[in-house]
Order: C-alpha cells, then structure tokens, then sequence
C-alpha cells in the first residue's frame, strides 16, 4: 500500500448546498487524512488550466462557469491508495449511474453540479496539488 494525497474539491454546489460538513465528515470518517483545506474562488484561467484535458468539449465552457461562479472548499488528502479511494467515496461522475451510499449517488442530480472533484491518477494528483497547493 502507498500513502497517496491527492486533490479535492468541492464544487460550488456543494458549499450552497451546505454539504460540506457531510462531505468532509465521510472522508474523515473513512480515516483519511486532511492536510490542506482552504476556501477560495477560483479565477477562470486556474479552472481551464485545472480542466486542460476536457478543453474543446461541449460541456466545457458550462463547467468552467460553475467552477468559478462561487466559492469552493479545497481539500489536499493523504492516506494509503487515497487516491482511488476518494473516487470509489465519489462515486461516479453522472449522477444517474452513482452508487447509493457514494457523495454523488447520495446527493447529486445533475452531470455538471456533481459536488466534488476528485484527481484521476497519481499524475493528475500531482498537478493538480501543485496548482492548488503550491505551498505544500
Ligand atoms: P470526474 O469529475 O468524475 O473526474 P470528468 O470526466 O473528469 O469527471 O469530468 C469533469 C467534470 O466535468 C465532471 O465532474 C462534471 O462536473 C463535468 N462533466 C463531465 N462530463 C460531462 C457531461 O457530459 N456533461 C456535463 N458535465 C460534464
Ligand atoms: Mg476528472
């Protein structure tokens, strides 16, 4: 097992929703470790840099608009395989096909409003905690 961090957010919707105590209560539960956590909104550019990969999609232009359009909470966790383990805790991405007893099959109902980010891959982790988290 390898102790991985990776990043977290969580999404505009979930702050006006007020789930982000529920959110951070499930990974805390879960015995990961929080090692970052700041509120902050995030510039344009930060996003589409964040979202490089979905650049040219349809849907691209409406995420990024959501992803700054209010605050976010972002979270840099750590603990074995956290990884993965955060996007089995995720659930997955469309809100129709989420698990019951995921963050998003539990509370999400819409494809673009999911609640949460979480990184895909160790790389991503790495870039995305380095764009976040610089200080870490
Ligand atoms: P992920 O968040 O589960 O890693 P990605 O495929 O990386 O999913 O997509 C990034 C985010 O873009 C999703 O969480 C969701 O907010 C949004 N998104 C992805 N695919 C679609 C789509 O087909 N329609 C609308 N929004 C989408
Ligand atoms: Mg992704």
């Amino acid at each position: 097992m390898a102790v991985e961090r990776t990043l977290i957010i969580l999404k505009p919707d979930a702050v006006q929703r007020k789930l982000c105590g529920e959110i951070i209560r499930r990974i805390e539960n879960k015995g990961l470790n929080i090692v970052g956590m700041k509120m902050t909104q995030i510039p344009v550019a930060t996003a589409e840099q964040h979202y490089a990969e979905h650049a040219g999609k349809g849907f691209f232009k409406d995420l990024v608009a959501f992803m700054t359009g209010s605050k976010v909470v972002l979270l840099a966790v750590e603990g074995d395989e956290a990884i993965g383990l955060m996007r089995t805790l995720m659930g997955k991405t469309k809100f129709t096909d989420a698990a019951p007893g995921t963050i998003r099959g539990d509370y999400a109902y819409s494809f673009t409003e999911n609640l949460i980010h979480g990184s895909d891959s160790p790389e991503s982790a790495a870039r995305e905690l380095k764009l976040f988290f610089p200080e870490l």
